[in-house]
């Protein structure tokens, strides 16, 4: 499969990992918006938050699991932190896998542009 996700979690494409275990990935953002700005993706390819369904939703909750710890070691936990995906190229989201931005180390306005 042609997805550059799938290759840094076949170890094909290098990566900074953060963090891993069986169901989830963590790593830097290649290009960052903020001081801290890890992603996270789950080990399947789902495409994006419009394929979350019953049979694949245990990896949403995974890497929510995962974030609290990854934004303490981020050093972000207490600070405070944002987490988004974006869902579709008209969202913003430029490669299809699922993948959710951790993003702190600066503050952030709301709502978004
Ligand atoms: P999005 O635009 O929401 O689909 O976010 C995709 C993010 O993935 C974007 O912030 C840049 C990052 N990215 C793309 N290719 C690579 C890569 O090969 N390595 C890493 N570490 N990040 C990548």
């Amino acid at each position: 499969m042609d997805c550059i996700f799938c290759k840094i979690i076949a170890g094909e494409i290098p990566s900074k990992k953060v963090y891993e275990d069986e169901h989830v990935l963590a790593f830097e953002d290649i290009s960052p918006r903020a001081p801290v700005h890890i992603l996270l993706i789950p080990k399947e390819h789902i495409v994006s938050a419009a394929e979350i369904n019953g049979e694949n939703s245990a990896y949403v909750a995974k890497i929510f699991e995962v974030i609290p710890k990854i934004a303490e070691q981020m050093g972000v936990k207490e600070s405070g932190f944002r987490v988004v995906t974006n869902c579709g190229a008209s969202a913003g989201q430029s490669v299809m896998h699922l993948h959710f931005h951790l993003l702190g180390g600066r503050s952030f306005s709301w709502p978004p542009g």
